[in-house]
């Protein structure tokens, strides 16, 4: 089934220019960019995409992480695309991450793990729907 996920390319990696390598790798893996944009968030604004961690004891450090610096939202869409984006990501810790995960190629620490990805069909449409409006979607 064709579907859209929401990935991240976090200050971390944006700061370390590692943009165009992460797109490249979206690309080669079938993940489809239909939006995409280059911002940076207020802590309030991490705060609210973040808000299913808001109990979790990183949650504070996450989010001025996150507002630390420009980011790239994009709406992936391919075939599986939620899974098969978790799959290229790797686990959250980079130092756990597989060989030829991005977390592995580009992430740093558990925190600064270069990039985030839509865990589900209900977060993928909660964080699609933070980022981009349905105007925004290209025909394709
Ligand atoms: P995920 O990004 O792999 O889905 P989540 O558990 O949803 O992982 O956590 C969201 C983000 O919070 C992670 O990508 C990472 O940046 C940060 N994070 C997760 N666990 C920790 C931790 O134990 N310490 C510090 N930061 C963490
Ligand atoms: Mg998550």
């Amino acid at each position: 089934m064709t579907e859209r996920t929401l990935a991240i390319i976090k200050p971390d990696a944006v700061g370390r220019h590692l943009v165009g390598a992460i797109i490249q790798r979206y690309e080669e893996a079938g993940l489809i960019p239909l939006g995409m944009k280059l911002m940076r968030l207020t802590k309030a604004q991490a705060e609210g995409f973040y808000y299913v961690h808001k109990q979790r004891p990183f949650f504070d450090s996450l989010c001025s992480f996150m507002s630390s610096g420009p980011i790239v939202v994009l709406a992936l869409a391919g075939e599986n695309a939620i899974q098969r984006h978790r799959d290229l990501m790797g686990a959250t810790d980079p130092a756990k991450a597989a060989e030829g995960t991005l977390r592995k190629a580009f992430g740093t620490h558990i925190e600064h793990n270069a990039v985030h990805g839509s865990d589900s069909p209900e977060s993928a449409q909660y964080e699609l729907g933070y980022f981009f409006s349905a105007l925004e979607w290209p025909q394709r």
